[in-house]
């Protein structure tokens, strides 16, 4: 039904615009009384026009009265959540992006979300050290000063825990966003390229693997390809534009771009240059995806193309019907997304959205299409295609292919299922 879809860039005619408005701020003193939000008083009482509000009036607290500035008290409710029956305990847990609060492709540093083993370790930076050695020319130990004073490299780059919807793969049970996709963000990180650390240390002639490990108590450890290493790993000590934070590897973490989160080693202390793989714990009982057969894929590194639709879904319903920019994101770890369908009918007809902003490689791609809600029943669905032509999965591809006993690399289609309430539940269509 909908007019030809504008080009990236194109602006949407007028009388397109228009209809985004059709039922919205028109005039009449009973739409002023009923836009008040979150329950506050009418027009009388508060700052609405034609009122001249009380901030309007007075003066507010000068410089430096936040010196490291945080959020509006009206928006507390933006935050990291947890799953409690998810996990034992907080220690080894996981907390997730609340994506249906936020825009473009950056995650804000406080609300990444935090996925620990042992939890957040307190890291002295003048007692930190990275040590490099095995199969090296020359080991050297380097402070975070040595780290500085090298060439430095930002990128913004996706972080993905494998684990992402993991809840996911038999059937649907997590109604919020939050939970269903949460363990994704996208930061510009900066810091050193592992290429260059290990060309300053010189590679011995059957160097083949590097192991991270981490100063946590977990003592995180995972085996890295040195073809990934010399690819675009990057030792990194800050996150959009400050020092990491405490939760994401204060001083010091590997970022693998693209590649399954748990390769990325927090509080990285040690790089050993071997071989081959290590075998450890964290690439042999987890982060191993158990197949239909009870065969094991290992070293399942790459978070392969994926995206889900932002708005609306559960915790941003629809109020009434008309025109709304359905918005979401896409992302793959083998490169820059090319195209994103959008579907309202659960598969059956898909239309091209448009890629908003920067498309970068391994980073958080936004997508939209306008679309008019009749009020009637719909299953909205979002299929990415990466630059390589992978397409994402439909959930009967991905099950045929991998069976349901992994909890790792759920990149289905995914449905939201919208009521003629203007709610959204989380479904999967067989
Ligand atoms: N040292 C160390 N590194 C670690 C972990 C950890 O527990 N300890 N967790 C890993 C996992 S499973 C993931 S998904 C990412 C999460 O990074 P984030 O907490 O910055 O989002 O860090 C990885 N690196
Ligand atoms: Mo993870």
């Amino acid at each position: 039904m909908l007019r030809k879809v504008a080009a990236e860039g194109e602006k949407l005619p007028v009388e397109e615009r228009r209809k985004f408005l059709k039922n919205g701020l028109v005039l009449a003193g009973g739409v002023l009384a009923g836009a008040g939000i979150g329950g506050r008083t009418d027009a009388a009482e508060n700052g609405l026009p034609p009122n001249v509000p009380s901030w309007t009036r007075s003066l507010g607290p000068g410089v430096l009265s936040n010196p490291y500035g945080k959020p509006s008290r009206f928006e507390s409710h933006i935050v990291r959540r947890n799953v409690p029956w998810l996990t034992a305990d907080r220690i080894a847990s996981v907390s997730f992006t609340p994506l249906a609060e936020l825009d473009g492709i950056i995650t804000p540093s406080s609300l990444v979300f935090e996925r620990y083993h042992a939890g957040v370790p307190d890291i002295d930076p003048e007692q930190h050290r990275l040590m490099i050695h095995g199969m090296v020319g020359r080991p050297v130990i380097l402070t975070l000063d040595d780290l500085r004073r090298m060439p430095a490299t930002s990128m913004i780059r996706f972080l993905e825990c494998p684990a992402n919807g993991g809840m996911e793969w038999r059937g649907a049970q997590m109604d919020a966003l939050q939970f269903t996709h949460g363990m994704l963000s996208c930061c510009e990180w900066t810091g050193v390229l592992l290429s260059t650390l290990l060309q300053e240390v010189g590679l011995q002639k059957d160097a083949a693997w590097v192991l991270a490990e981490g100063a946590d108590g977990s003592h995180m450890s995972r085996s890295v390809p040195l073809e990934k290493a010399m690819d675009d790993a990057l030792v990194v000590y800050a996150q959009n534009g400050e020092p990491l934070r405490p939760e994401q590897g204060y001083p010091l973490r590997l970022i693998n771009p693209g590649w399954e989160g748990n390769t990325s080693v927090k509080w990285l202390r040690r790089l050993e240059v071997g071989d081959k793989a290590w075998y450890h714990r964290e690439e042999t009982s987890k982060y191993t995806d158990l197949l239909a057969d009870g065969r094991a894929r290992k070293f399942s590194f790459v978070q392969e193309c994926n995206s889900v639709i932002t708005f609306p879904c559960p915790e941003k319903p629809l109020r009434e019907k008309g025109r709304y920019e359905i918005r979401g994101l896409a992302w793959s770890g083998k490169g820059k997304i090319s195209r994103v369908d959008l579907s309202f009918d659960g598969g059956i007809n898909w239309r091209p959205a448009r890629l908003n902003g920067l498309v970068l490689s391994k980073a958080l791609t936004r997508f939209s299409l306008e679309w008019d809600w009749d009020g009637g029943p719909a299953l909205l669905q979002s299929r990415a295609v990466d630059e390589t032509g992978y397409v994402q999965p439909t959930y009967e591809q991905l099950r045929s292919a991998r069976g349901t006993s992994s909890i790792y690399h759920k990149n289905a289609i995914h449905t939201w299922r919208l009521h003629e309430d203007g709610k959204l539940t989380n479904v999967q269509i067989a």
